[in-house]
């Protein structure tokens, strides 16, 4: 389904597929036994411009369209979830917090950096206590003098002990969502430390570590954006994490698309292919119609926001039908391998430990339709 893109979108995604088919494809049954992805694959996938594609050249970026991130993060989806993650959050959510809040210096010291993948960022929202209800954290920033500190827990942060950067939300009054505020905190400031969560059921190769923060002391210019304006940081750039989960979660359902109907060819019981059975067609018709349609959802939003037009709820839309979709897919898919679809030695398997969590982070499925339902009735069910 190639919805006017241009050629160079085209080539991008092209070369990214070949990139990652060559790069990672091979390696994710492994990375996923032993919960850790070889991070050396990270500066090649910054050469290849996935860390910069968004981030404007003048901050050592390529300046690239969302359509373009989002076929990105696709085929991301489709060949690794755990890498689309480095991704989204390094370069998304801590990179476009940066790229739209910070100062000019914060720009030029951070955003070179992390569109090279020379560092990585985190992004340290959820607490232990505060999961959706995120207005609510509890981590404390204090003004001493001219510094503040820090102290609090933040919970499920992906990249948390691979990161140089953790943008940290913390409580600076006690005004609710409008007591947030946001802070650039390098990882190696004393006080910090990350620790990771093992036992995940997928994206294991990815690091989602629990931070502590004690008395963790930054100046005064680490605040990104105003203070008191962390949480309204926080929602807009997450509005943009969700279009990337989205088009992540489009890559796994397209990648379920392909085994399973390579499979379905290739598999024969009852003295002929899996494919001439119709209800295998009624399974890889339905994994089919949810590729085309996640990926139409999350090509509107990306278009939205390459117009420079409202995309919020556009993003939540995606976002709860692609995640949702893609643990229909992958269930979809295991079950026309059979037994097979079990073991990891397909595809299928995998793409449904990492499809389950896209229905939770980012926003759970509910949340997003309570954001969808405030913005189509104007009643705020949060309240
Ligand atoms: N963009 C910009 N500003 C936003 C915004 C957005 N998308 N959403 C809310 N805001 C602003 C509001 O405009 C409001 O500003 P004012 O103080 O000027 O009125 C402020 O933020 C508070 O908004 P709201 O009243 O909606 O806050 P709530 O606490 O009710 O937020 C939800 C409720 C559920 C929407 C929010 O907490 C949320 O999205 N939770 C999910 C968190 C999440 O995704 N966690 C995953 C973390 S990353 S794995």
């Amino acid at each position: 389904m190639d919805l006017s893109l241009s050629d160079e979108q085209q080539s991008f995604r092209d070369t990214a597929r070949a990139f990652l088919d060559k790069e990672a494809v091979p390696h994710r049954i492994q990375w996923d036994r032993d919960e850790a992805v070889d991070l050396a694959i990270v500066p090649k996938m910054a050469e290849l411009g996935f860390f910069g594609l968004t981030i404007p050249e003048e901050y050592g970026g390529l300046g690239g369209d969302y359509v373009t991130y989002a076929l990105a993060m696709e085929e991301l989806g489709r060949a690794d979830s755990a890498l689309r993650g480095i991704v989204s959050v390094s370069s998304g959510l801590v990179g476009k917090s940066i790229l739209f809040f910070g100062s000019e210096e914060q720009k030029q010291e951070w955003l070179p950096q992390l569109a090279t993948a020379s560092k990585l960022g985190c992004f340290g929202l959820t607490e232990p206590g505060t999961g959706s209800d995120a207005g609510n954290l509890t981590s404390r920033a204090v003004k001493d003098g001219d510094d503040y500190v820090l102290n609090g827990q933040k919970l499920f942060i992906t990249n948390g002990t691979w990161a140089d950067v953790a943008l940290v939300f913390a409580r600076t009054s006690d005004d609710g969502p409008r007591g947030v505020t946001a802070f650039l905190v390098p990882t190696d400031t004393p006080g910090f430390e990350a620790r990771e969560i093992k036992g995940k059921l997928g994206l294991r190769g990815q690091a989602t570590a629990e931070l502590f923060l004690s008395d963790v002391r930054v100046p005064a210019s680490a605040v990104l954006g105003e203070v008191g304006k962390g949480f309204k940081i926080a929602m807009s750039t997450l509005d943009k994490g969700r279009l990337a989960v989205a088009a992540g979660c489009v890559g796994i359902v397209q990648g379920c698309l392909e085994t399973s109907v390579d499979y379905a060819l290739n598999r024969t019981q009852f003295g002929k292919p899996l494919a001439g059975f119709q209800l295998v067609q009624d399974m890889i018709a339905d994994i089919s119609l949810d590729a085309d349609a996640a990926r139409l959802l999350v090509w509107r939003c990306a278009d939205l926001v390459d117009r420079g037009e409202p995309f919020g709820t556009a993003a939540s839309k995606a976002k709860l039908f692609a995640s949702e979709a893609a643990v229909r897919a992958a269930n979809n898919c295991i079950q026309v391998h059979g037994g097979a679809g079990y073991v990891d030695e397909y595809p299928g398997a995998k793409y449904l430990r990492d499809a389950r969590v896209m229905t939770l982070y980012e926003g759970t499925s509910q949340i997003q339709k309570l954001l969808i339902g405030r913005a189509e009735t104007g009643v705020n069910a949060f309240v």
